[in-house]
């Protein structure tokens, strides 16, 4: 009877969490689209709009606690018109980054997630240290990251940005190929089908759309080309779950220009476990890896295992992070932080 809730990844324990809302004659349903005040999802009647009760908006301490893409909801749903969402499921997995600007708050961009593919163009937008926070908060969204390097066609040092992008991905897979033709990237179609949601994430124009479009087997998204009419580009602007004929999902998003970190600790540790293993070596605990004696991490990096260039990017994370957790009126901004840290800009006392 509920066979589209296990084609979309429903288990036990939803099921359980679930359980008290079922006596309230509400009914389970996901959502596939955040639009301002509006929700789409997907219930026994298929896709249609909803809205967030007023009971759950009141409840919610911040943002991250409303509706996002690919959660799980217990909703009462007409037969016919808007459904209304009572409440959130808990996560199995969240895709979370601080939202743009000044204000320590959390943005979900996806949720439920088996996958997170980590997009990177190896042409102009190859970034390694746009890399690392990516795969921080993907390592941290409990889902399991995957480094996509696309427009291999594009490169200008294959075999070296390869290596490189390597080397920070670490435990995480990582496929190298071209998403026009496919070229490189058939292992990724394991990932996707029945019970499976797979996001794709990374900068504006890599070729998430054209990645999802392979994957699919359709052109269900348009794509950045220039269009027939040759005014502007297609570019994604909304969050969107593609519900698959086959069963599972797709979440296509929109590029994002910043990725700052939101609260990451594990994550940070998987990314970086090179560093945080030189870290617990050092002779002191409390260890600020500046002058102290004994110190594992200024010895790697003075012997040049350890890129300096790395080095300050766990430091960087690390204090955005610490950010965060301090009290709204010692804040300050975050940006002059980083500015003061990476020492170019503008340099504040
Ligand atoms: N040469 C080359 N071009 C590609 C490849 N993959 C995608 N493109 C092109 O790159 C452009 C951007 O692709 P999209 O798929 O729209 O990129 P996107 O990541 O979805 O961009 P946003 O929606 O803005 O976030 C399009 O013109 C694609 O045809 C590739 O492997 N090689
Ligand atoms: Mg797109
Ligand atoms: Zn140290």
């Amino acid at each position: 009877m509920s066979d589209w809730r296990a084609a979309q990844g429903w288990g036990p324990d939803f099921e359980e969490a679930f359980a008290p809302h079922a006596s309230k004659k509400l009914s389970p349903a996901r959502v596939t689209l955040v639009y301002r005040k509006q929700l789409k999802v997907l219930s026994h009647r298929g896709e249609h709009w909803a809205r967030t009760g007023g009971t759950l908006i009141h409840r919610a301490d911040n943002p991250g606690e409303l509706p996002a893409v690919g959660d799980w909801v217990a909703a009462r749903v007409p037969d016919e018109g808007e459904a209304l969402v009572h409440a959130v499921l808990p996560r199995r997995s969240a895709f979370i980054r601080k939202v743009a600007g000044d204000n320590a708050v959390p943005q979900v961009l996806a949720t439920n997630l088996d996958t997170v593919l980590v997009v990177m163009g190896l042409d102009r937008d190859f970034s390694l240290r746009r890399l690392e926070r990516f795969l921080t908060l993907a390592w941290e969204s409990r889902a399991s990251p995957v480094v996509v390097l696309n427009k291999k066609d594009l490169a200008e040092a294959l075999d070296a940005q390869v290596e490189r992008a390597r080397a920070i991905s670490r435990d995480a897979a990582l496929h190298v190929g071209c998403a026009l033709t496919g070229e490189g990237l058939e292992p990724l179609a394991a990932l996707v089908g029945f019970g499976k949601t797979v996001a794709l994430l990374g900068s504006s124009g890599v070729g998430k759309s054209t990645l999802v479009n392979r994957l699919v087997g359709a052109e269900v998204m348009e794509t950045g080309g220039v269009r027939d009419d040759g005014r502007g580009r297609h570019t994604t602007t909304r969050r969107e779950l593609l519900v698959l004929p086959g069963g599972g999902a797709i979440v296509d998003t929109p590029g994002l220009r910043e990725v700052q970190m939101w609260a990451a600790e594990d994550g940070l540790a998987k990314t970086f476990d090179d560093v945080e293993a030189l870290a617990r070596s050092c002779r002191f605990a409390d260890c600020r890896h500046d002058a102290e004696p004994g110190c594992a991490v200024k010895a790697a990096l003075e012997d040049g295992t350890l890129p300096e260039e790395r080095f300050a990017s766990w430091v960087e994370l690390q204090r955005e992070m610490a950010w965060l957790k301090q009290p709204r009126e010692s804040r300050g901004r975050p940006e002059s932080k980083r500015r003061e840290r990476v020492g170019h800009g503008v340099r504040r006392k």
